[in-house]
Order: C-alpha cells, then structure tokens, then sequence
C-alpha cells in the first residue's frame, strides 16, 4: 500500500521568512510539493507512531496538497494526523492544535498574505512541537535535502474525505478530521473577558471585522457573532474562497482600504480589525485612528494585565528589529526585559519557551504572545477590545493617551515590490560597502551616530544570524533600516523603514509621512533607492 516514488529534485526550495513560498504553476510540477513534504520528513527524527497536524489557509490548490501531505505522513510512519476539517486550520490555530494534543509537529499550507489563484501564490511550512515555525536549522536541513532528493513515498490510497468530521484508518495511522475553530475558540474565551467585551458591544460599539475572503471568517463568525453577540453582518467576507474573492489579503492601509473609509466616516463602525489570508496578521483602527503595529504592541504590553489571562503581568517583551521602539519604552518603564530579534516570527519560539518574554510583535502587522508560538490575528483584535472595554476609552484616547505618556514613534514601512533582483541585491551590496564611512556623516539637520548590518545572538541557543537589514541611527533616536523581504514570489521587494521619537505631546498631531519626510530623502539619498531600482516612489506605503 507504500509506494516509493522515483524523484528528481528542485534547486530553488529554499524555505523563506516564513517556509516555501512560489506560484501555484511552480507547485503544481511534477512531484514539486511531494519532494518538500519529503525533504521535511527526512530532516526530522523520532516521528514515528506521533502525531502530525495538518492544515492550511483555504487558498487554491490547499486541498490538492493536503491530500498528498496526509498519505506521505501514512507512508513516514507517522501514527496520526490530525487535520483540519475542509483542510482549514488558521496558522494561529494550528499552533494551538499542535500545543494542545502534544503533536510531534504540523503542516501548515500558506502563502499568508499573498494573492491566492491558479496562478498565485501557495506556500508550505513546517511548524515544530512547540507550535511555532520551523527553526533556521531545520529549514536549512529542510533545503539541503530538497537539493539531493531522489525518491519519496507516499500511502497508494483514495483521497480522504476533508469534509466530515470524525477519525477512521489510512494505511495504518488515524486520520482525525477536526473542527478548525473549537479549540482555538475556546483558548480566546480563557485569555480574555468576554462578559465585558459582550457587555461593550451590547451597549451598542459597533465593530466591523474583515476576514477579507479568507481564513478567519469562521473563527470571527463563531467568537464574534455568536460568542459575543455582535450584530450578524459585523463580520465582512467571511467565507473562505480559493481566490479571497480577487483580494489580496493583506491587511494594511492598502488592502483593507474599504473597511478603513468605512470607520472613519462619521456614520460608520466605532472599531474595525481585519486578518490576513491565514489569520495570524491583523490590522486594528479606532474612529479617527489608524494603530500602527509597533504602537499596538506597545498600547497592548502597557495594558496586558487588563485581561485575564495576562492579569498576573508579563515577563518581557520582544520585537522584530525593524519595528518601532515604542515598546522599548513600555519595557523600560515597567522594568521588563526587551529583546529585538530579525524578522520572522520563528525568532521568538526561543524567547518564548524560556519565559522570558510574553507579548511579541512586528511592523509587518503581527502580534501574538506566549498562548500559542505564531503571531495571532483574531487575539490581538480580541485585546484591543478588551482593553476598550475595560478602560472605557475610545481607541484613538487609549493612543492619544499613551504617547502622552511615552512619546509617540512616528513610524512607516516604504516598499518597493516587484524591483529587479539583481537591482535589489546591488543596492543591498553598496549600502553595506558605505556603512563603515556613514557614522559622524551629517544629511540636512540629521546625524549618523551609526550603521551596521543587523545580526542576532539568540540568547537561550546561542545561534547567529546575521545579515538581517541593514540599520542607520541618527541623533535624537530616529533611524531608517532597509532590508529584502524573504516572502515575495517574483522579483525582489525593498523594505524602508523610517522611525523618529517625539516626546512632545504638542506635537503628536502630525501626518506620518509629513513628520518623517526629512527621513524619507535621507533614505533615499543613502541607498540610492531612485536610480537604482527606476522607481520613483514606493509601491505600498503603510
Ligand atoms: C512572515 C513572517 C513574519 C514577517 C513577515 C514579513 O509573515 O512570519 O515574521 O515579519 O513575513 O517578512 P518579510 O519582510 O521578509 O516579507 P507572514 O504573515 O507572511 O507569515
């Protein structure tokens, strides 16, 4: 019933920020999926007769791939699967499942915030038994194998059905189809105070929540329509489509645009929070107030013990080196430990399983904590509320108040997408070439008091990472950092991120890009962005 397949391998199955990521066509060759979840499998140890959970974002192709990824894990020896009914299960929930039944590992398939489609995007990652991401020493095993594969096996068996629940045999291991939502559903009603948050929206705050065609909407459905009495309707896009609706899921300024119009206009909702394709992004805005991801880690660090799965306090927090240092300064005042780490979340797993921190957040709109080991969109929409509800403020006074009190991080994220890759890597090539001479060096009113490349000595292993953007501090606080992202599928994309600290409070009232414009030119001068990549602005500014 094992059937051994002949193989011949792929050279660019290198995993990204966050596991594999191509086009559809390119998973769609010829044994392009099989030889990854094989090459995962053959970089593992100890597996056998253990549980493995399997789940993706909904997107195309997700059922294709489940099919294969349940009979190769039968054909590994794995003793179960555990799989998400439909092949749904959020990144968040996955990590749940994982944690919750002690699985050995889990499958999660998704491309996250990028378009889904035929010929879109689709990823594949590997979640280990802490429920978090695969570490770089396993997703470099995970590549090196990819590179020499010859063979793979795989369960020779009819497809499953995905879409009844219940258990039954599959060449010798059980396969449990699972309610995606249940336990995640129960894991929220435990952190946060859902008597308050009901009580807040029966007395009439109105919330908008935009799964945006993918993942959330029926975790949104079921926690906030039916668990906490929100209006039928308060959750928009709610079904999950191969394509999310023509959408890009990404839930920014860019993509989330209608929702933001939405609650800034006088008749419209008083909160509204959107997710991203697999559920572990979230983008939060108040009347009259956008949340920047920084300021939402910090807004969320400073008002922790309002919920009570967080009432005890927390013991630190971290942050992705280019996001925003407003929650360094929350740390400081509450005498916490704070740690930057490079992007991707699989960098706090460690911090995380040592309790050393418990709240952890990115510009790149994730936040999430010690509840699971994968940023958690409907979690932080979950907080915010429950900060609301218990402080009695509107968003925009809990912000407003809280830069009065630690200053405001003005703070912006320039991309560059789709730039030529060869463009992209001269750029990065010649910055690093003048980050020696760039300390002392004056640009207008702004100083360099120093430049390097960002490289990460992870405290509990002692690994490092280096090469991880590339950072220019200036007088006063403020700083542009420039980096590639690792999850792009076609061509390179240049991040800018621009930062500067005001401490007064008269001048909090500033547009973004207007109180960071010295720095915008400054960014641009420095790396060259202009004639090096042919672009004259930036393609998504959030
Ligand atoms: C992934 C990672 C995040 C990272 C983000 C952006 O998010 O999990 O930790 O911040 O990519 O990475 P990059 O700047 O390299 O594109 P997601 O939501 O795509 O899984």
């Amino acid at each position: 019933m094992i059937k051994t397949v002949a193989t011949a391998p792929y050279q660019d199955q290198k995993p990204g920020t966050s596991g594999l990521r191509k086009k559809v066509p390119v998973f769609a060759q010829e044994n392009y999926a099989e030889n990854f979840i094989q090459s995962i499998f053959d970089s593992l140890e100890g597996f056998q007769g253990k549980t493995l959970v399997i789940g993706g974002d909904g997107r195309y192709y997700n059922r294709e791939v489940i099919q294969k990824a349940v009979k190769m894990a039968a054909a590994a020896g794995f003793g179960k699967v555990m799989v998400g009914q439909g092949g749904i299960l959020s990144t968040p929930a996955a990590s749940n499942v994982i944690r919750k039944y002690g699985a050995f590992g889990g499958i999660v398939l998704s491309a996250s915030h990028n378009p889904g489609g035929p010929t879109e995007d689709f990823g594949i990652k590997y979640n280990i038994g802490n429920g978090g991401p695969a570490p770089e020493k396993i997703t470099d095993a995970i590549f090196a194998r990819s590179k020499v594969i010859d063979e793979y096996k795989i369960a020779d068996v009819a497809d499953i059905d995905l879409d009844k629940i219940g258990s039954f045999d599959l060449a010798g291991m059980k396969v449990e189809v699972i309610d995606p939502v249940a336990d995640y559903a129960e894991l929220m009603e435990k952190l946060f105070d859902f008597s308050a948050i009901r009580a807040l929206i029966a007395g009439g705050f109105r919330v908008a929540i935009d799964s945006m065609g993918a993942v959330t909407g029926p975790y949104a459905n079921e926690i906030f329509e039916k668990r906490l009495g929100a209006p039928e309707g308060s959750v928009r896009n709610s079904t999950p489509l191969p394509d999310f609706g023509g959408h890009h899921p990404d839930p920014n300024l860019v993509h989330a645009k209608e929702l933001y119009d939405d609650v800034m206009s006088p008749q419209g909702p008083d909160f509204g929070a959107a997710s991203d394709g697999d559920g572990d992004r979230n983008m939060v805005v108040g009347k009259d107030m956008f949340v920047t991801p920084s300021d939402s880690l910090a807004i969320i660090a400073a008002n922790a013990t309002v919920a009570p799965g967080y009432a005890k306090g927390i013991s630190g927090i971290a942050r992705s080196m280019p996001t925003s240092a407003a929650a360094d300064r929350v740390a400081e005042k509450l005498g916490l430990g704070m740690y930057e780490t490079p992007t991707g979340w699989k960098f706090f797993g460690n911090l995380l399983d040592a309790g050393k921190v418990t709240v952890c957040g990115e510009e790149s709109f994730g936040t999430g904590s010690d509840h699971v080991r994968e940023k958690d969109g409907l979690w932080a929409v979950l907080f915010w509320l429950n900060i609301v509800a218990a402080r009695k403020k509107s968003v925009a006074e809990i912000v407003t108040q809280h830069w009065a009190e630690y200053g405001r991080n003005y703070y912006s994220r320039h991309d560059y997408e789709e730039v030529d890759t060869d463009a992209a890597n001269g750029l990065v090539t010649a910055l690093r070439e003048k980050l020696p001479s760039l300390p002392g060096q004056s640009f207008g009113s702004l100083k360099v008091t120093a430049a390097d490349d960002f490289a990460y000595h992870d405290p509990v292993d002692g690994s490092v990472s280096k090469n991880q953007g590339i950072r220019v501090l200036f007088e006063g606080g403020s700083r542009v950092v420039f980096r590639l992202s690792g999850t792009g599928t076609s061509g390179a994309t240049l991040r800018v991120y621009v930062e500067r600290y005001e401490a007064d409070p008269a001048k909090h009232g500033i547009d973004t890009q207007e109180a960071l414009s010295d720095l915008i030119t400054v960014a641009d001068e420095i790396a060259d962005i202009r004639k090096r990549t042919g672009r004259d602005k930036p393609s998504v500014i959030t």
